[in-house]
C-alpha cells in the first residue's frame, strides 16, 4: 500500500480547532486502521502551485495515497470507506443506504449549518442579519427534526456504524457553540456515542497537536 499523506492546517484560531475538515479523513483512516502523514500547511501555502496541484481551491484536507490525489472530505471519506469494512457495510442495500446518508450529512444538514456559522462569526447587530440567523436556526430545526426521527429507537443511522455516521457526527459538531443539538436529547446522545469511539478521539488529537506545538503566545 502507497503511503498516505492528509494535509492539515499548522495552525487554526480556537473557534475551528477540532472543526477543521481534516477531521473526518483522520477519523476514517482511524477507523479503517490505516497508517498516515501530514502534509502541515500555513496560509502562506494554501495558494502555491504546488499545493493547489494537490486541492484545486487552496483548501484543507488534501488526500495523497502514492499518485493518487483527492480532495473534497467526503469524496475522501468514500474513497476510504469502500475499502473498509469498518466504515461501509457489504450488503449491496446497506452500502447504497450509507452513501445516500453521506450525501444527506453533507448536501442537506451541512449546508444550513455552516451558514448559520458564517453569520455568528460575523456578529453583525443589524435587523436583516437577526432575521436571516432565524431564518438558518429554522432551517437547521428542521433538518435535525427530521435526522432525530431516523434516529430515534437506532443508536447509529444503519444498524452499525458507518461513514455515514462518521460524517453525520463531523457536521453536527460545527453546531458546538449553540444548543440546537443539545437541546434535542436523541441527536446528543448521538453524538457522543460516535465522538467516545477511540478512532475519534486518536483524530482529534492528531489534528489538535500541530495547534498546541504551534500554540500563539497570548500578549
Ligand atoms: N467542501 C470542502 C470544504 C473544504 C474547506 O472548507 N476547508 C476549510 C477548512 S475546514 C478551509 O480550508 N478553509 C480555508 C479556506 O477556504 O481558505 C471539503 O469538504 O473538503
Amino acid at each position: 500500500m502507497s503511503t498516505i499523506r492528509v494535509s492539515a492546517f499548522r495552525w487554526v484560531p480556537p473557534f475551528a480547532q477540532g472543526l477543521v475538515r481534516d477531521l473526518r479523513v483522520r477519523w476514517a483512516l482511524e477507523e479503517a486502521g490505516l497508517a498516515y502523514e501530514e502534509r502541515l500547511i500555513g496560509r502562506e501555502d494554501q495558494l502555491s502551485e504546488a499545493y493547489l496541484n494537490l486541492q484545486p481551491f487552496g483548501q484543507v484536507p488534501a488526500y495523497e495515497e502514492g499518485e493518487l490525489v483527492l480532495f473534497e472530505s467526503g469524496a475522501i471519506v468514500l474513497h476510504i470507506a469502500e475499502r473498509s469494512d469498518a466504515l461501509m457495510p457489504s450488503d449491496p442495500g446497506a452500502r447504497a443506504r450509507t452513501k445516500t446518508w453521506m450525501f444527506a450529512a453533507l448536501n442537506t444538514v451541512e449546508p444550513p449549518i455552516m451558514f448559520l456559522n458564517m453569520l455568528d462569526r460575523r456578529q453583525d447587530g443589524d435587523a436583516a442579519a437577526k432575521a436571516l440567523r432565524l431564518a438558518a436556526v429554522g432551517e437547521i430545526k428542521k433538518r435535525l427534526a427530521s435526522l432525530r426521527s431516523r434516529l430515534d429507537g437506532r443508536e447509529y443511522i444503519e444498524d452499525r456504524f458507518t461513514a455515514a455516521d462518521l460524517l453525520m457526527t463531523t457536521v453536527l459538531r460545527i453546531l458546538r457553540d449553540t444548543d440546537l443539538v443539545a437541546e434535542i436529547p436523541v441527536l446528543e446522545a448521538y453524538c457522543q456515542r460516535c465522538e467516545a469511539r477511540p478512532a475519534f478521539r486518536k483524530a482529534l488529537a492528531g489534528q489538535m497537536a500541530p495547534f498546541i506545538a504551534n500554540a500563539q503566545p497570548k500578549m
